[in-house]
């Protein structure tokens, strides 16, 4: 046995009595600030809720505690103190003193945070076991980039990890002599190398899991430094959650990490329970708000009805939206009817790309006809707002195939459209593939700012392509959801207004938006509001050449 094996297991009591499990911060520092109006995500960190229902429930005689750095950063910024997340994590470790620390990474931009901080944890506190999760971590775990965790972890729980983390604790409690869905780094903690056995656990039957620990986090208060996709259909003093109540998705698109991470097919809660968690949160959280980030949430129709039945009789004052988005396929008019009456305020739908050929290449479950019926249906229910997500710069795709994607973007007539380049996620087909043919570039997201054309400048990639593919998906964004925004030109106004005011509220010098603010103002005979509007335009403008460019480019008029 090693020095720290030694030093776990010498007295041949339990190892792990304290659990301490951190969210790692999903946003850049220097995007941080002191200024409330700017909103960020405050994302609840779901899944490391249920690990803590899971301890509570199977493990009672240890004590668990969740940090969610992510919202504690936004909150010391709102409060005006400097974050410096190695002393927020160190004091929280002192105070708690866990034997344990669990840490959660979902997407690439959280990587390098959490490195650092395992790598100060495992520096400061050389006898603390460290176990990482969650779908960022896993992918990189089954990639050439596994080492990557060796500094700063002992351990790393894969896939859905509710029994494999309640497993692991047990076999360093001494309680069981096997290890599942475990990938072990430091082989000094496994006792015997045949206690490790393949493959993974995943609970068939999701109604046997506990409900996520919602007590765990400040739920009721979250709403007070941030919102949830879908935040402009909603008033802003909301108490915000989320649900997830269905596992994996039917689908198996080739950039989705959906198939790999959940594996194949679709296991729901039933309507039964999905309403009991509706009932805790509302009556218990004071919540009003339910962002549900199903990967499928629609998949069955019968239970869609049961819910909305469900949540049509309680008569709350709540509403909710499915943010992650829904299959357009699984769309009818009763559906969207209910949905409407039951309080859906929002959902968005992946569309990905206007190119037969490439929607068929990424295996979305989507053929053009079907769009066009999904938009005519759309059409009939203005009362949901719905964004529409694409990808451009798949690769291999051609310009004239790009072109379809903006062209039927532009006929939409979605209320947002969400363009993204696209990034390989680690352990999707795509990812894979590419990596197989030494494809430069694979893996190489990794900044907070990679993703979003929504309201800044987002990427900036190097590549003369790159370049191109963006400055063109760029020019489109403003375009479609800008200039020739449906809800700006009449359809409803109000619902452009507040678009363009979240723009602004990101991204303080977007001339287009504040242009688009003037005229929505003047439309709704706001007219101080249009003049102040204008007058940033005026402002950016005269400081920045950018702008002026695109103004041209768009042959948009300023107003005097
Ligand atoms: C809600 C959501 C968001 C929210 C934020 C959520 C949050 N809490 O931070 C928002 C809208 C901001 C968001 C943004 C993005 N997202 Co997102 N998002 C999700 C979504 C839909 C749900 C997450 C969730 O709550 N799941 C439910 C919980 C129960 O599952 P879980 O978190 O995975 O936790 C389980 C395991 O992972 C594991 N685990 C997790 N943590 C830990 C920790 C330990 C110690 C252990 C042992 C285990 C463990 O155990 C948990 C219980 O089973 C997922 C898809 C999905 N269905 O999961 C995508 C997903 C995580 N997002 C994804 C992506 C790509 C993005 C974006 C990059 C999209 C974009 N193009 O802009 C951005 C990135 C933002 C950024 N700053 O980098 C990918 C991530 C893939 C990857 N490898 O990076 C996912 C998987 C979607 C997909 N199928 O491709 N997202
Ligand atoms: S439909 Fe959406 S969630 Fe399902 S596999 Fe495709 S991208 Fe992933």
């Amino acid at each position: 046995m090693g020095w720290r094996t030694q030093m776990l297991w010498s007295d041949g009591n339990m190892l792990i009595k304290k659990v301490l499990l951190i969210g790692s911060p999903r946003m850049a520092l220097d995007s941080l600030t002191t200024d409330a109006n700017i909103s960020h995500e405050v994302y609840p960190p779901l899944g490391l809720m249920y690990l803590s229902a899971m301890i509570k429930r199977e493990l009672v005689e240890i004590d668990v505690v969740i940090y969610d750095l992510h919202l504690e950063s936004i909150k010391a910024a709102y409060a005006g103190q400097s974050v410096d997340w190695s002393k927020m994590v160190t004091s929280r470790i002192d105070e708690f003193q866990p034997d344990l620390v669990g840490l959660s990474t979902m997407f690439g931009a959280s990587f390098s945070i959490a490195e650092k901080i395992g790598q100060e944890i495992r520096q400061k506190y050389p006898q603390m076991v460290i176990v990482n999760g969650g779908v960022h971590i896993t992918g990189i775990i089954k990639t050439r980039d596994k080492e990557k965790l060796n500094s700063f972890s002992d351990f790393t729980c894969l896939n859905e990890a509710e029994s494999h983390f309640v497993g692991l604790i047990r076999y360093l409690n001494l309680q069981q002599d096997f290890l599942k869905g475990v990938y072990v780094h430091n082989r000094v903690l496994l006792r015997d190398a045949a206690h490790l056995l393949p493959g993974i656990e995943t609970v068939e039957d999701v109604d046997t899991l506990p409900m996520p620990d919602f007590g765990a986090v400040d739920l009721h208060n979250s709403y007070k430094y941030g919102i949830l996709s879908g935040a402009q259909t909603i008033p802003r003093d909301k108490p915000l959650a989320t649900l997830l109540t269905v596992r994996g998705c039917i689908a198996r698109c080739t950039f989705c990490s959906v198939v790999n991470f959940n594996g194949a097919g679709v296991r729901m809660h039933s309507s039964q329970r999905v309403l009991e968690e509706i009932d805790v949160l509302y009556n218990e959280h004071g919540i009003r708000h339910i962002d549900f980030v199903d990967d499928d949430f629609t998949h069955s129709k019968q239970r869609t009805l049961e819910i909305t039945q469900g949540l049509i009789a309680r008569k709350y004052d709540l509403t909710w939206s499915i943010g992650n988005g829904i299959r357009l396929g699984s769309l009818t008019d009763e559906l969207l009817q209910k949905m409407a009456e039951s309080g859906c305020t929002y959902f968005s739908l992946g569309i990905e790309s206007g190119d037969p050929e490439i929607l068929k290449k990424i295996r979305k479950p989507l053929t053009l006809p079907m769009l066009r019926k999904g938009i005519e249906l759309l059409q009939r229910h203005p009362q949901i707002y719905y964004r529409a997500n694409f990808i451009t710069g798949f690769p291999e795709e051609t310009m004239e195939q790009l072109q379809r994607t903006f062209d039927v973007a532009a006929t939409m007539q979605a209320d947002w459209c969400l363009f993204s380049m696209c990034k390989p996620l680690p352990d999707t087909e795509m990812y894979n593939d590419l990596l197989e043919n030494n494809y430069e570039g694979v893996g190489n997201n990794s900044t907070a700012n990679d993703y979003s054309f929504q309201t800044t400048m987002g990427m900036l990639a190097n590549e003369e392509e790159g370049k191109h593919i963006f400055d063109l998906t760029y020019y489109y964004n403003l375009k479609i959801n800008f200039r020739d925004n449906p809800n700006l030109r009449g359809r409803n106004v109000e619902r452009a207004v507040k678009d363009f005011e979240r723009v602004t509220k990101i991204s303080q010098n977007h001339a287009f938006a504040w242009h688009c603010l003037d005229l929505g103002y003047r439309k709704l005979n706001r007219l101080q509001d249009a003049e102040y509007a204008r007058r940033n335009v005026h402002k950016i403008i005269e400081n920045d050449l950018f702008w002026l460019k695109k103004f041209e480019e768009l042959e948009v008029s300023i107003s005097n």
